[in-house]
């Protein structure tokens, strides 16, 4: 990378040394070549954040919301004159094609800082209630600790609302991509965001991650990432009661009924499955077919998947590039080898890389049938590009067999018949459902049921997730009174 100082944390408006010489190697997975190093923050550094952040907050609290407003397009001009360096970023730390980088990775965290502008503009922080006044406050300082996948756009969903709330903030990026993050820091440094307000601090989770949900200043966690270190982080947050926000991981369902479009519904479902490498917590990594239909819908689900090119990301017909990382590919391929063990029937793809890539951290993309809700495969999030098929006989069945998962971020429902889609809807217990592959609502909350976490992003809930909300009873009564 040219330009940004790599390993050092950006600290009260100025990129700073680490407090200690060590070292995290950022590696391409493409390559399996080291391309940079970052510093490994420790709990010092985080003092220091965590100290500039709260000093920057009473001001930046006090701000009129149109002049946040005024930042965050300030901020979405300056990233998107910035888009072609950020997408190159996050092609080298996580190896996503351009064409994902530049319109999925980079548009995306665009259109999420103009949204939060647009939300901030049109929220009432005062809401008269006959004599007594209910206000919204910025909670205080915000620790964002953000996982890999989508690695600009988790920061986005969380910097945006916290900043239009009037929060001051600590990112801690994953280790495994802090290159488009630290290039993050630079926009914001050039929109002109107060010293203090933005941090960064580079480092390891049970490091740096931790030191910040444990730390008696930060007001509040928000966190995506693993349900394992969702649980770790409330857990050292709970003796200083901060809240938490959860954003985990997913098992999400494809329900695909029997009067569906059947070529909309597979080809939507495994290019979602497969999208980002089957890296995306509301991927539909188990796709429920009618027991009649199941031929058929396997025939098109492997012409999909026959199609997919997996390799170099910056070869142009490539559509699929690696999974993120040595230890994201060792968890795929033991759960290939579950799948294969358990009796699953492996239709395409399979363990190992694809043909002619030895190095790299590829997979094939993978689809299994005959998958039971017993198997290990249709119960843990693999987070790669592997579909599980199962078949149900009747409606219930199949809302059960969604239903039966611990997490609860997402569901899928195909049907011709739209009511019926509907009605399907409302029975999946899960925090977001698409019927029929519909446009992107980039306002639509964002969260999950159950093991999936807390609190939603996005939006008006987005913008609540930063807010206390303080109720001033007398407040017009009249003078005197
Ligand atoms: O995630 P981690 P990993 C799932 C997915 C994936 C699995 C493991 O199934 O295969 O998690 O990925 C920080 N205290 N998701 O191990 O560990 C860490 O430094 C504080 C789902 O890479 O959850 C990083 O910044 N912080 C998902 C962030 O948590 C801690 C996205 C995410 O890393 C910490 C990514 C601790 N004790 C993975 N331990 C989604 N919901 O989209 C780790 N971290």
């Amino acid at each position: 990378m040219t330009g940004i100082p790599t390993t050092r944390h950006y600290i009260d408006g100025a990129f700073v040394e680490p407090h200690s010489p060590a070292r995290i190697a950022v590696v391409n997975p493409a390559t399996e070549e080291p391309v940079a190093e970052v510093a490994a923050g420790d709990d010092v550094d985080v003092d220091r954040a965590v100290a500039a952040a709260r000093r920057a907050f009473p001001a930046f609290a006090a701000t009129r919301p149109a002049e946040r407003v005024a930042l965050l397009r300030r901020i979405a001009d300056v990233f998107e004159a910035r888009r072609d360096e950020l997408a190159s970023a996050v092609t080298t730390e996580m190896g996503s094609p351009p064409w994902l980088a530049r319109e999925m990775q980079t548009g995306s965290s665009i259109v999420y800082f103009r949204s939060a502008a647009d939300v901030l503009e049109r929220f009432a922080f005062d809401e008269p209630r006959g004599e007594t006044l209910v206000t919204h406050e910025p909670i205080g300082v915000a620790a964002l600790i953000t996982p890999w996948n989508w690695p600009l756009n988790q920061i986005v969903t969380k910097l945006g609302p916290a900043l239009a709330a009037g929060c001051t903030v600590v990112l801690k990026p994953s280790e495994l991509s802090p290159l488009s993050a630290l290039l993050l820091a630079e926009v914001l440094d050039e929109a002109g965001v107060p010293p203090g307000v933005f941090n960064l601090v580079n480092g390891t989770g049970p490091t740096v991650g931790a030191a910040l949900s444990a730390h008696p200043d930060v007001d509040m966690v928000s966190f995506t990432g693993s349900t394992r270190a969702g649980i770790a982080i409330a857990r050292a947050a709970a003796d200083t009661v901060k809240r938490v926000h959860q954003e985990l991981g997913g098992k999400s369902a494809n329900v695909v009924l029997p009067d569906a479009d059947l070529d909309l519904a597979v080809t939507d479902g495994v290019r979602r499955c497969f999208i980002n490498s089957g890296q995306s917590c509301i991927a539909p990594t188990r796709m429920l077919v009618h027991r009649d239909q199941l031929d058929e819908v396997l025939a098109r689900a492997t012409a999909v998947a026959a199609a997919v090119v997996v390799g170099d990301p910056t070869r142009p017909e490539t559509t699929m590039g690696p999974v993120a990382g040595a230890a994201q590919f060792a968890k795929i391929q033991g759960m290939i080898e579950t799948g294969i063990a358990e009796g699953a029937r492996l239709v395409v793809g399979g363990p190992g890389r694809p043909e002619g890539l030895n190095r790299g951290f590829y997979v094939r993309p993978t689809i299994f049938a005959d998958v039971t809700p017993a198997m290990t495969i249709a119960r843990e999030e693999i987070f790669g590009p592997v579909l599980s098929v199962m078949t149900y006989a009747d409606e219930d069945e199949a809302v059960a067999i969604a239903n039966d998962s611990l997490y609860g971020l997402a569901g899928y429902v195909h049907s011709r018949d739209l009511a019926h889609a509907r009605a399907v809807a409302r029975r999946i217990r899960a925090g977001r459902i698409f019927l029929n592959d519909p446009f992107f609502d980039f306002e639509a909350p964002f969260g999950g049921y159950k093991r999936s976490g807390n609190g939603r992003e996005l939006g008006v809930h987005g913008l609540m997730e930063f807010l206390e909300v303080k109720a001033i009873l007398g407040y017009d009564r009249g003078a005197g009174a």
